[in-house]
């Protein structure tokens, strides 16, 4: 009797190719199973993958059929007369203004959307290629930056989202040479601005984490920081590029946050390291104020280079000031504001007018050459002059409030000027022929309607109104792309670059939304903002705006956001 094959070695030979010559029908089978599964497989990917994107459009079809039935609500509600009667009305809110700080949000969630969808916790997204960048070390820089933003906006969902991705996605243990300017005015302040306004405290120890990481840059013989520093290792050196100078802007732009750190946590710490460098800078503050960008970490004191309140220059100055109100203008922070002042005095001179037009302007410096260039960057000076004039007494207010005006006339006529009606990097000034684009990109900088949103809180001059909504509306146009927004490369040809500027969302359509909504929303009397535009709340020196036992009335913590017009305030999470 043969022997009766066992299951065992019918198995076995399956595997064995031999198996196939005999019985090609087999073969054919299994290659026919192997194909539909792989085409099965790849089917599902796809399906899954058109079903995410399918999800997403849907997502924003649907945020913006809502912002639409907002805004119509609030039409029909203005056109019923309705508004009085169950909301408190502002003076300074008006149907043009609802209608305009809609538009903007609905800007901000193109924006955003398109981050969510091609760039998702990536520093930056690129439009044109449809991807995300790490160009801040993968800090998620974008999603940081817009947290505040999207919070004021009512864009609570948005907000929800970005909020998880913080508390379980962001790892700073990266082994990636930072700006500590860059993570301390985007990271730091974005996240401490979120804590403000949510009252949510992972955003209070993320902050702690990354400027605890930042920390030992400050640990230079003069306490003047190192502008660089290793995230996971914590070594810091300054850029090749500087002659190992420390800059201006990126060592004195840090106080907001590391104060407002410091007042949050209990720990002096933060606070000491960058009050330090104030102190450092005012043993040997010039008598015009004007500091050269270059700063010698070893002895403290500035090296040849030029004055600028433009790229480099910038914010030390607007931090003079803006300490000072964060102090509450104390006996503690006085020192801020006479340096400010100084240096205002400084800025004074440094003024020109052009012809035939008589715009006025701020030159840049050099030992003692004057230069008849300016760069948009410090279009940041009409807002920070208008905001510090209410310090000085009579006579001197108007005269710096009048300077301020004039400057941010100059600063719109930079965006007029030009075929898109977009302002190029800088500009120079020539006897007769006033003004020409000298680097001519634009990158979605936000300096020029900051000031403009200044200059309207503080005049009440609603012309203001009208310019930002003139920028606006050239944004909309020639940067505005089904995938994002993106700056140009040429601001004459109009031609686009493939970058969504994170300061875009922080500040640019931060301060548009601003402009057109009543002051009392973040107001100047309660907050101020670090120079990426991020609200940080004035408490007292060593106060925290969330402890249970703050000054500050928790009614009057709640910022006020709109669904449409305002309908009523907004609790914490
Ligand atoms: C921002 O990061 C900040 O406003 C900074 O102070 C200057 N540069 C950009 C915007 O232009």
């Amino acid at each position: 009797m043969g022997k009766k094959p066992s299951s065992n070695s019918t198995s076995l030979s399956i595997f064995n190719p031999k198996y196939y010559f005999k019985k090609p029908q087999q073969l054919v089978l299994v290659i026919f199973g192997f194909v539909s599964l792989v085409l099965l497989v790849s089917d599902r990917q796809n399906l899954t993958r058109d079903h995410h994107e399918e999800v997403l459009r849907l997502n924003e079809e649907l945020a913006q059929l809502k912002l639409h039935l907002e805004d119509l609500s609030v039409k029909v509600k203005w056109s019923a007369g309705l508004e009085s009667s169950n909301t408190s009305k502002d003076d300074d809110d008006d149907p043009v203004s609802v209608e305009r700080r809609e538009k903007v949000k609905e800007a901000m969630l193109h924006a955003w959307t398109s981050y969510e969808k091609y760039a998702w916790g990536h520093d930056e997204l690129q439009p044109q290629t449809k991807d995300g960048v790490n160009s801040f070390g993968g800090l998620g820089a974008t999603l940081v930056d817009s947290l505040d933003t999207l919070f004021i906006m009512g864009l609570h969902e948005q907000f929800q989202r970005a909020k998880e991705w913080v508390a379980n996605s962001l790892d700073f243990n990266k082994d990636y040479e930072a700006s500590v300017f860059e993570t301390t005015i985007r990271v730091v302040g974005g996240l401490l601005s979120a804590y403000d306004l949510s009252g949510d405290k992972i955003f209070l120890e993320k902050a702690k984490n990354i400027a605890d990481r930042l920390l030992p840059a400050w640990n230079s013989p003069s306490g003047i920081p190192y502008n660089i520093i290793n995230l996971a290792h914590g070594s810091a050196h300054n850029p090749g590029w500087t002659r190992g100078n420390s800059i201006l802007a990126d060592s004195g732009t840090e106080q907001l946050e590391f104060i407002a750190l410091s007042q949050r946590t209990k720990d002096p710490k933060y606070q000491e390291k960058v009050e330090k460098v104030v102190k450092e800078l005012q043993k040997t503050f010039p008598t015009d104020g004007l500091l050269p960008i270059y700063i010698n970490p070893l002895s403290g004191t500035a090296a040849y280079s030029p004055i600028t309140f433009g790229a480099m220059g910038d914010s030390f100055y607007e931090y003079l000031l803006k300490v000072w109100i964060q102090g509450n203008k104390t006996e503690a922070v006085k020192h801020y504001r006479e340096m400010w002042e100084t240096s205002m005095k400084g800025l004074q001179s440094l003024v020109r007018k052009t012809t035939p037009s008589s715009f006025t302007y701020i030159c840049e410096k050099n030992g003692n050459f004057l230069s008849d260039k300016m760069d948009e960057l410090a279009c940041f000076a009409p807002g920070m002059l208008a905001l510090g004039s209410k310090g000085y007494g009579p006579g001197e207010a108007e005269k710096v409030l009048s300077l301020a005006e004039e400057l941010a006339w100059t600063c719109y006529n930079f965006y007029q000027l030009t075929p898109t009606k977009l302002a190029g990097e800088n500009y120079f000034f020539h006897p007769g022929q006033d003004m020409n684009v000298g680097t001519s990109w634009n990158i979605l900088r936000p300096e020029t309607v900051e000031s403009l949103f200044y200059l309207w809180r503080i005049t009440g001059n609603k012309t203001y109104q009208e310019w930002g909504w003139n920028i606006f509306q050239a944004f909309e146009k020639n940067s505005r792309l089904e995938t994002g927004y993106v700056g140009l490369k040429d601001v004459n040809s109009g031609i686009i670059d493939n970058k969504m500027q994170t300061f875009f969302l922080a500040e640019t359509l931060k301060y548009l939304y601003l402009l057109f909504s009543p002051t009392s929303v973040i107001s100047l009397d309660e907050w101020v903002f670090n120079t990426e535009a991020h609200p940080l709340r004035i408490v007292t020196r060593d106060g925290d705006p969330h402890h249970e036992n703050s000054q500050v009335d928790r009614q009057q913590k709640l910022p006020i956001h709109f669904r449409g017009r305002k309908e009523g305030r907004l609790g914490y999470n």
